[in-house]
């Protein structure tokens, strides 16, 4: 495959990476701790050529419909202002990174960052076509925003190394992956980015 360059119009687009998605969090995703070091390199290859970088928050009120006592299907979480909804102290965001609130009212949910928040009129206004994704979960918040960036006309690619997936069912990540791929979006690996090729 061709390596990518990045150059103006490329935005990278960080997850949910939030204490409450990580490892011993309220809905910790099994192994989400390993791609805070590949999202820690994109971020920099970004921020070298002052290009975009966006982080995504779930930032729900205490009595979120998503959660158990709602009749939603998940245990409490990423409750605004509280530790777990804080990113990870070993994210590196450089300043400037545009952070992004989401499913931040009661009464709805949102998996997608793109979902009732200005993201996309942010990213067409810093003149952005094309997006690189990673963060938590593969298979909800990293799925429908790549779903609805391809529906926004976004390119998109998602990289292997920066994301993990929930996995309520076996399988789930993995047929999430495919269904991005089938929707256009390019499935690249840390070494495919001119600049973090692996020396032999
Ligand atoms: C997410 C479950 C519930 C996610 C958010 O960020 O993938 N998953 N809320
Ligand atoms: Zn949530």
């Amino acid at each position: 495959m061709n390596p990518i360059e990045l150059n103006s119009g490329d935005a990278f687009l960080i997850i949910d990476m939030q204490l409450d998605f990580l490892p011993g969090g309220a809905l910790g995703v099994p192994n989400g701790d390993q791609v805070i070091a590949p999202i820690n390199r994109l971020t920099e290859l970004f921020a070298r050529q002052g290009l975009p970088v966006v982080a995504s928050r779930d930032w729900h009120p205490d009595n979120h419909c998503s959660f158990a006592a709602r009749g939603g299907p998940w245990p409490p979480h990423c409750v605004a202002d509280t530790e777990g909804a804080a990113f990870s102290a070993e994210l590196k965001l450089p300043a400037g990174t545009t952070v992004v609130s989401k499913a931040d009212t009661a009464d709805a949910d949102a998996y997608s960052a793109f979902n009732g928040t200005d993201l996309a009129q942010q990213l067409r206004g810093r003149g952005v076509r094309r997006v690189v994704v990673g963060g938590l979960a593969t298979d909800y918040c990293v799925l429908n925003t790549v779903l609805d960036a391809r529906e926004l006309g976004f390119e998109v690619i998602i990289v292997e190394e920066a994301m993990r997936a929930v996995d309520v069912a076996p399988g789930d990540g993995e047929r999430a992956i495919e269904r991005m791929a089938g929707l256009g979006a390019r499935v690249a690996r840390l070494d495919e980015f001119a600049g973090l090729a692996a020396h032999a």
